[in-house]
C-alpha cells in the first residue's frame, strides 16, 4: 500500500472532511502546519491567527486520541519549511510517503501552489457547502444577471428548510421588508458566549503575541471558542437569546453594543467547527417550537444557504483574476484610519475601534460605513480588499473577496451587485445613534461641518454619472441631484474636491 499525506488546512478543522473520508487511518499521515507564508500573506489580525492555532491544535489532538496518526509542526519548530508545500515536501521525506489527499483550499493562490508542487497531489472537492461548483455553474448558465435570490430559493427547495411542501413558510420567500428596524434602545442579550483561555489557546497566545504583536489588532482578551464542542455551545447560545431579534435589529447599530443580536458564529463555521446545514437547522427548529419568528429565521438561514454559498459560487465562476478587479478605476489609498489613525467620524471610528479590539463587525457596518466610505472616497479596491481580508476573523478569500470587491466596492462591475451600496449619512443615522455623538452634522449638506458621507455621495455620483444615470434603480438618485440648485451643487463638489484632497494629505477627516 502507498503511504499518502493527508492534508489539513487551518480552516479545514472538520471531522467530515472530504480528504479525512478518502483517508486510511491505519496507513496515512496527516499533516498539519503552522506557517509563515499563511500567517502573513496579509497582515492578519492577532485574534484570527490566535482562532486558528488553537482550534488546529486542538483538533489534531483529538484526531490523534481518534487514533490517527498526525505530523503536526507548530509555527516555532525549528525544522518548519515556512510553506504547505515546502512542509508536506519535508513530511513526504520523513515518511517515504509519494502521494498527497488534500481538500480544495478556499483560495486560488494555495489551490495554485497545491497544483505545481513537486508531488502527486489529489484534490478532492470541498463538499461543506451546500452547492458545488457544477451546482453553481448549471444554475449560473446562461442567466444574463446572477441575482442572489434567485439562487437562495434553489437552496430552499434543495435543503427544505422552512418549507411546507413547496411553498415557503409565511407564504413568502424573503421577510427582509420586516427586518430593518432602527436601534432599539435597551438590548436584551450579553452578545455571544465567550470562553476562558485553556492551556493550549494560552501557549498559542503567548506565541502569536511575540510574532505578530505589531500587527493591527488587539490579541486580547481572546474570547473565541477554539472547538467544535464550545461552539456548538455558542450557536445554541445565540438560538436562544438573540435568533428571535436577529431578524428586527439586523441592520442596526450603536455606540456602546458591538454584536447586537448578531451571531458571531462565522470564524467557527469558516474553519469547519460548525457545518451550515446544521446551524440552519438549528434556526428552522426554533420557528417549529414557536421560539423565534419567521423574519428573524428566514433572514438567518437566508444569509448560509444565500448569501454564503452565493459568493462562494461567484469566487470560484469569476476566476483567480477577481480580485484585481477595479472597473471604477479607483486609486487612492485606503486612509490610515483604517489602521486605528484618527477620525472625527463617529460612525467609522466606532466599526474600526470594534475591529481593532474583537476581529469583527457585523455586515451592516462592513457594508454602509467602512465599505460605503471606501468606495465613496474613490479608494483602491485591492486595498480595500487586503483590508478586509486581514481583520476579520472570518475572512477567507472565497468569502472576502466578493463580498468587498463586488458587493461593497462595485469592484467587479455589477457581477454581485445590481447597483453599488452608496449612502449619506441618513442611512447610518436613520439605523444607528453614532451621530448623535458625531464631530460632523448629519443634517448639514455642506460647510465646516457637513457629514463626510453627505459630502461624498453626491461626489460620486457626480463623477460616475456616465455609468450610473441609466440604471433603473438609480433614477431618484440623479433625478434629486439634477433637481438641486446649481449653485449648491458646485458648492459640494467643491466642497467634496477639498475633502478628498485633505484625505490624501495625511489631514484628520
Ligand atoms: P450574522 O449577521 O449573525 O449572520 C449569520 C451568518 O450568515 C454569518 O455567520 C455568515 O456565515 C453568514 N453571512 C451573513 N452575511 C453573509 C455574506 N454577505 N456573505 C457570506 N456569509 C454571510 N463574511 C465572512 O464570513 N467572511 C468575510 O471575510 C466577510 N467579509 C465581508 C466583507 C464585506 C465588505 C462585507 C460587506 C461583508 C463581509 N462578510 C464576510 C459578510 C458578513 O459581514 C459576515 O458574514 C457577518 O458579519 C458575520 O457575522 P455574524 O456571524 O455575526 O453574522
Ligand atoms: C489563515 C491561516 C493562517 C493565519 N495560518 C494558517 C496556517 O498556519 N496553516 C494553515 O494550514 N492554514 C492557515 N490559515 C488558513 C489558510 O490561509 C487557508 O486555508 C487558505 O487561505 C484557504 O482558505
Ligand atoms: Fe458618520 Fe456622518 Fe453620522 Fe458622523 S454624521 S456618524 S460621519 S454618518
Amino acid at each position: 500500500m502507498v503511504a499518502r499525506l493527508v492534508l489539513v488546512l487551518g480552516d479545514q478543522l472538520s471531522e467530515g472532511l472530504s480528504a479525512l473520508c478518502a483517508a486510511d487511518k491505519a496507513n496515512d499521515t496527516i499533516v498539519m502546519a503552522e506557517v509563515t507564508d499563511e500567517a502573513s500573506y496579509v497582515k492578519h489580525h492577532p485574534k484570527k491567527i490566535a482562532l486558528i492555532f488553537a482550534a488546529m491544535r486542538k483538533f489534531a489532538r483529538a484526531l490523534e486520541e481518534d487514533g490517527w496518526t498526525v505530523a503536526y509542526t507548530q509555527l516555532d519548530d525549528t525544522e518548519n519549511a515556512g510553506s504547505i508545500v515546502g512542509e508536506l515536501l519535508r513530511r513526504a521525506e520523513q515518511t517515504g510517503a509519494t502521494e498527497v489527499l488534500a481538500t480544495e483550499p478556499g483560495e486560488w493562490r494555495l489551490i495554485d501552489k497545491l497544483k505545481y508542487a513537486p508531488l502527486k497531489v489529489e484534490v478532492l472537492p470541498d463538499d461543506r457547502f451546500l452547492s458545488s461548483h457544477s451546482e453553481f455553474e448549471t444554475w449560473a448558465d446562461g442567466r444574463k444577471a446572477l441575482r442572489m435570490e434567485y439562487f437562495y430559493r434553489e437552496m430552499r427547495r434543495k435543503t427544505g428548510l422552512l418549507m411546507e411542501g413547496d411553498k415557503p413558510a409565511g407564504d413568502k420567500w424573503n421577510f427582509d421588508h420586516d427586518n430593518r428596524k432602527a436601534a432599539p434602545d435597551d438590548v436584551t442579550v450579553d452578545g455571544p458566549l465567550q470562553f476562558e483561555p485553556d492551556a493550549i489557546t494560552r501557549e498559542v497566545l503567548e506565541l502569536v503575541a511575540a510574532r505578530f504583536g505589531d500587527s493591527f489588532g488587539d490579541l486580547e482578551p481572546f474570547w473565541f471558542a477554539t472547538t467544535r464542542a464550545e461552539a456548538l455551545q455558542a450557536l445554541d447560545h445565540f438560538i436562544e437569546h438573540a435568533l428571535p431579534r436577529f431578524g428586527d435589529y439586523q441592520d442596526a447599530m450603536l455606540n456602546d453594543n458591538q454584536f447586537l443580536y448578531h451571531a458571531v458564529i462565522s470564524p467557527y463555521l469558516n474553519i469547519g467547527l460548525l457545518g451550515p446545514l446544521e446551524i440552519c437547522e438549528a434556526a428552522a427548529a426554533a420557528y417549529a417550537k414557536g421560539d423565534a419568528p419567521i423574519n428573524a429565521v428566514e433572514g438567518f438561514i437566508r444569509q448560509i444557504i444565500g448569501w454564503r454559498e452565493y459568493v462562494r459560487g461567484i469566487y470560484f465562476l469569476e476566476g483567480p483574476d477577481y480580485t484585481q478587479r477595479n472597473v471604477l478605476g479607483h486609486t487612492r489609498d485606503l486612509p490610515w484610519f483604517y489602521w486605528g489613525g484618527e477620525t472625527r467620524m463617529n460612525c467609522v471610528s466606532k466599526a474600526v475601534a470594534q475591529t481593532q479590539s474583537e476581529a469583527y463587525a457585523h455586515h451592516i457596518q462592513r457594508l454602509m460605513v467602512t465599505g460605503n466610505f471606501a468606495l465613496l472616497a474613490g479608494i483602491d479596491p485591492h486595498q480595500v480588499h487586503e483590508w478586509y481580508l486581514a481583520v476579520y476573523a472570518d475572512a477567507f478569500e472565497w468569502v472576502e473577496a466578493p463580498n468587498t470587491v463586488g458587493m461593497s466596492q462595485f469592484a467587479d462591475g455589477g457581477v454581485i451587485a445590481s447597483k453599488p451600496y452608496v449612502s449619506s449619512g441618513a442611512y447610518i443615522n436613520r439605523m444607528s445613534d453614532h451621530c448623535k455623538a458625531c464631530h460632523y452634522s448629519v443634517s448639514a449638506k455642506t460647510g465646516e461641518k457637513a457629514c463626510p458621507f453627505n459630502l461624498l455621495y453626491w461626489h460620486f455620483l457626480d463623477r460616475h454619472r456616465d455609468r450610473f444615470s441609466g440604471n433603473a434603480r438609480m433614477g431618484n438618485m440623479y433625478r434629486t441631484w439634477d433637481r438641486m440648485d446649481a449653485e449648491k451643487r458646485e458648492t459640494v463638489l467643491a466642497e467634496g474636491d477639498d475633502l478628498l484632497k485633505r484625505l490624501d494629505a495625511g489631514e484628520v477627516i
